[in-house]
Formats: structure tokens, sequence, C-alpha cells
């Protein structure tokens, strides 16, 4: 497979990967986890079955979905997009769910994310969907910020939500733009991150975090508590970057880490997953993670075919 198209399918389907092997431990302390299953290194059994997708994976979907139908960001097809793939199974977030709600009961796609809780939901709900606008925009990361607010408005409105889901589509965008073959200066990556934020960017402490929290290998406990492992964008957004940038060299390494942090661990090894996939390609991730996943008619033969689409189109945008 060409490498371009190996990064995207990785990024997607390293966001599937992520959401199952955290899924089954979610909610969970970082000792808990240890002390109950070990090294989460196997898709546990879980309640729509082992190597189910949450949420997580199911938005993802319905972005690429979108993005290919209309050739690049459509509000209305976006928010349709998430209502067509709705499955209140998968489990999603309060304030996602009002936001849908809204928007089925005839509410603007532009209007909806804002009338969720006060000034709009700061989960990490728009983030942790965002794999094909880093993988789409790479190339282009001024039209990548603008596709991520946007797309984080429908159900995200809050500055802390976009600026999450930009932040974790700029992560996609610089790890599909590396690749393993040159080697990953972690110093580049993280200055290249900061020069994308806003100047008066709340995420910038959290990246300067990251970045001291590489030098000592920290704790567990350390890590969790100065980045967090919940559900609110800048207490997971960060979080999905170091675990990534803590095991750079190895897909798999990098979601075990991600699934052993505890708290968000779907959404959080699902974010770490992108990134990693996104870098490492599809060819890195463990083909015993690959044959566990999902395979119905949105399992994961479909999501890689959306990733060859996502490429097509990709190129199509960068050379019309
Ligand atoms: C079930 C106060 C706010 C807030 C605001 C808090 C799935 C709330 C996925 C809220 C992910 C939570 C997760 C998540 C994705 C957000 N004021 N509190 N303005 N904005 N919160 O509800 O799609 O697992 O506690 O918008 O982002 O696997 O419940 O949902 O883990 O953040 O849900 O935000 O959640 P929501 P979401
Ligand atoms: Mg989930
Ligand atoms: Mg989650």
């Amino acid at each position: 497979m060409f490498e371009l198209a190996d990064r995207f399918s990785g990024a997607l389907l390293g966001t599937h990967v992520g959401d199952a092997l955290g899924m089954p431990v979610e909610g969970y302390s970082p000792h808990y986890i240890r002390s109950s299953f070990g090294e989460v290194r196997e898709m546990l059994e879980a309640r729509l079955g082992a190597g189910t997708y949450t949420d997580d994976t199911e938005m993802m979907i319905a972005v690429a979905e979108s993005l290919v139908r209309k050739r690049g960001f459509d509000g209305e097809d976006m928010a349709q997009s998430f209502l067509e793939n709705f499955d209140p199974r998968r489990g999603y977030g309060a304030g996602t769910v009002s936001a849908l709600k809204l928007i089925r009961s005839g509410v603007r796609w532009d209007l909806a994310g804002s009338r969720v809780f006060e000034g709009g939901s700061y989960g990490n709900g728009s983030a942790m969907r965002i794999a094909p606008v880093g993988c789409l925009y790479h190339h282009d990361l001024q039209k990548l910020k603008e596709v991520a607010f946007a797309s984080s408005s429908i159900t995200h409105a809050h500055s802390h939500g976009k600026e999450g889901a930009a932040l974790q589509a700029c992560a996609v965008a610089l790890a599909v733009r590396s690749g393993p073959g040159r080697g990953l200066d972690v110093k580049e990556y993280l200055a290249a991150i900061k020069q994308f934020l806003d100047p008066g960017s709340v995420y910038r402490a959290k990246l300067q975090l990251v970045e001291e929290l590489l030098q000592g290998k920290a704790p567990f406990d350390e890590v969790v508590q100065e980045l967090g492992h919940d559900s609110r964008a800048l207490y997971s957004v960060p979080t999905a970057i170091y675990s990534f940038l803590r095991h750079h060299e190895d897909f798999e390494e990098a979601l075990v880490y991600a699934v052993g942090l505890g708290g968000d661990t779907d959404t959080i090894a699902a974010m770490a997953g992108a990134i990693a996939g996104g870098y490492h390609g599809k060819k890195a991730i463990p083909v015993r993670w690959l044959q566990a996943l999902e395979r119905g008619p949105k399992g994961a033969n479909y999501i890689e075919e959306l990733a060859l689409k996502l490429c097509r189109l990709h190129r199509e945008i960068v050379s019309p």
C-alpha cells in the first residue's frame, strides 16, 4: 500500500483499536487496572463483545463519511451524518446527546452546540473523532484549524472543546507528515504544536507540562495529576499526545500506556491511537488487534475504505 494511504488507514484504524482496547476498563484508576488486569495488551470482553467500538469511533466514521461525501467540510451534512450513525448503545456523552437531540428537533447545526451546558461543551467528544480532519488537511494547518473548529462546534462550542479538537487534529497531521522513516524529533514536534496553538490558548501550559514530564519518565500518578485523564478536552488531549510521545517508537506500547493511565481510557487511547497510527501507519498495528476489531457493515474494513477515499480526496485537493 502507498505510504500516505497506509498512514491515513493507521490514523482511522488506530482510533478504533485504541477505543476498543480502552473501553473495557473505562473509568478505572491506574492502580485498579494494574491490580485487576495487569497491563491491558489484549482486547478484553466487553458489553458489545471484545474488540467493539464506542461513540469515539462511531463519530469518527461520521466525520470521515461527511468529508468524503461533500469533498470537504459541510456543517449541515456532518450534523446529519452524526444523527444517521447515532447508536445509543455505543455510549455517548450527555452533552453530545443533547446537541444531537436539538439538531434532530430542527435547531440549526451551527446553533445547537452553544446551547449545551454553559457556553457549550468542553468535553473531549469533538477531539476523539477528529482523525479524518487531521489526515485530510495535514498539508495545510490553517485550513485544518478552521475545519476542526467548525466540526467541533456542531456539538462542542466551548473554546476548550474547539481548541482541543484542533490540537488533536494538529497532532495527527504532524504525525502523518513525520513518519517513522526519519525518526521523530520530539522537541521539534512539540514546537510545531505550540506554534499552531493560538497565543492565549490554555493548552500552551499543558504542552509545557508534556515536555517536562517526558524528560523524567514520570510515574503514572504524576502524569494523571498533571495532565488529567477525564472526559474534558483540556484534561485528556494533552494526555493522549504525551502517551504517543512517550512511546513514539512503538504503536502497541503507546496504546498500552494510554490505557494504563486509567480514567477516560477508550478516548485517550483512541486519540493516542490516531496519532500513533498516523505516524507508523496501519502496517505497525499488531495483527492480533486488527483481527479482533469489528467486522460488521461499518467495521474495520469499512473504516479502511474510508481512509483510502480520504487519501484520494487529499491528493485531489493538493493537486486539482
Ligand atoms: C461516555 C460543565 C462540562 C461542560 C461545561 C463535562 C463518551 C461534563 C466518550 C460532561 C468520551 C463531560 C466522552 C463530557 C465524550 C463539558 N460545563 N461541565 N460547559 N462541558 N463538561 O457531555 O461527547 O463516554 O461532565 O459534552 O464530550 O467515550 O458530561 O460529552 O469519554 O464534560 O463520552 O462532555 O463526551 P459531553 P462528550
Ligand atoms: Mg467512548
Ligand atoms: Mg471515553
